[in-house]
């Protein structure tokens, strides 16, 4: 086994009893400071260089927000973001070594000035797993994080909206139409985050973001991650072909769709050596019995 260096260390340390239990409870978690100075000074930098050229290009909204979706086909310097030491952690523990990032996006958005047409924005993640699934509650399939690199400690600044316990409620009450005024859900908090704090998130948990009514723009970018069985919402057709997909570890390429070696495992996890996370666990012991290889 080699010897890891502290940052790999933390991104194989698994979740605690008492995270794993807050999170099932609450259906999040939030993780203070989990992007140092460095960290969230590059993710800014990249993703206002990504705002200046869709700006160039047209491709803001009225509004002049940017909600990009495919975040590391978008920004590449991202990617340091997938297997960050400070919230993989989560997602491998929740769901297992057979993961991929299936859905991810960045976000800018500027203060909202003047009258704003109501839209209710509160809503599950995982588009039609919310209709075609029978069961109640409905299976996780998929957990979010979301990392804050602007400042949302006070509301009113575009906060994220969850209903703490939510995640196994199938329904909630809302209007006829998305663009029919109704009150917001009992229940209903802000989060409140300072910028490098992050989020973990069941998919089911309901959410909304919240308009920015401050004088601050607003800064955030969300990694989804489901089982490799899910197909990848995410563009990343072309990524082995780029300059920079060498210089990636090979569970940052599995996460963004690799499948292993190329001998055969297709995402059904028939052959899990092939699969670097796998192999990443496995070799240190940290392999769960909640999610065990297939027999052969
Ligand atoms: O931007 C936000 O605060 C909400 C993001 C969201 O709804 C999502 O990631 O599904």
């Amino acid at each position: 086994m080699t010897a890891l260096m502290p940052d790999a260390e933390q991104t194989l340390t698994p979740m605690t009893a008492d995270e794993r239990a807050r999170f099932e409870r609450d259906g999040f978690l939030i993780v203070r400071g989990a992007l140092d100075r460095d960290d969230l000074a590059h993710a800014r930098k990249a993703i206002l260089r990504a705002y200046r050229t869709a700006e160039a290009g047209g491709r803001l909204g009225a509004d002049r927000a940017l909600h990009q979706l495919s975040a590391v086909t978008g920004c590449p310097e991202l990617v340091f973001l997938l297997d960050h030491p400070a919230t993989f952690r989560y997602a491998w523990s929740l769901l297992g070594w057979n993961v991929h990032v299936h859905h991810s996006h960045f976000d800018v958005h500027p203060p909202v000035t003047g009258h704003r047409p109501f839209h209710w924005q509160w809503h599950q993640d995982g588009g039609r797993q919310n209709r075609e699934l029978e069961t109640d509650p409905r299976p996780r399939l998929s957990v979010k994080v979301g990392f804050w690199l602007s400042d949302v400690s006070a509301p009113g600044r575009g906060n994220l909206l969850v209903i703490p316990g939510s995640h196994r409620t199938n329904w909630l009450p809302g209007p006829r139409r998305r663009d029919l005024v109704f009150p917001r859900p009992a229940g209903a908090v802000e989060v409140l985050a300072e910028p490098g704090d992050a989020i973990v998130f069941d998919r089911r948990l309901w959410h909304a973001r919240s308009d920015n009514r401050s004088p601050l723009t607003r800064l955030a970018t969300f990694i989804g991650y489901s089982y490799r069985w899910v197909q990848i919402r995410d563009n990343v057709g072309g990524l082995p072909q780029r300059l920079w997909w060498d210089g990636l570890t090979p569970v940052q390429r599995q996460l963004l769709g690799h499948c292993g070696d190329g001998s055969g495992d297709q995402a059904w996890g028939h052959a899990p050596d092939t699969v670097p996370l796998y192999r990443e666990l496995a070799e240190r012991g940290l392999l769960d019995e909640r999610h065990p290889p297939l027999k052969p």
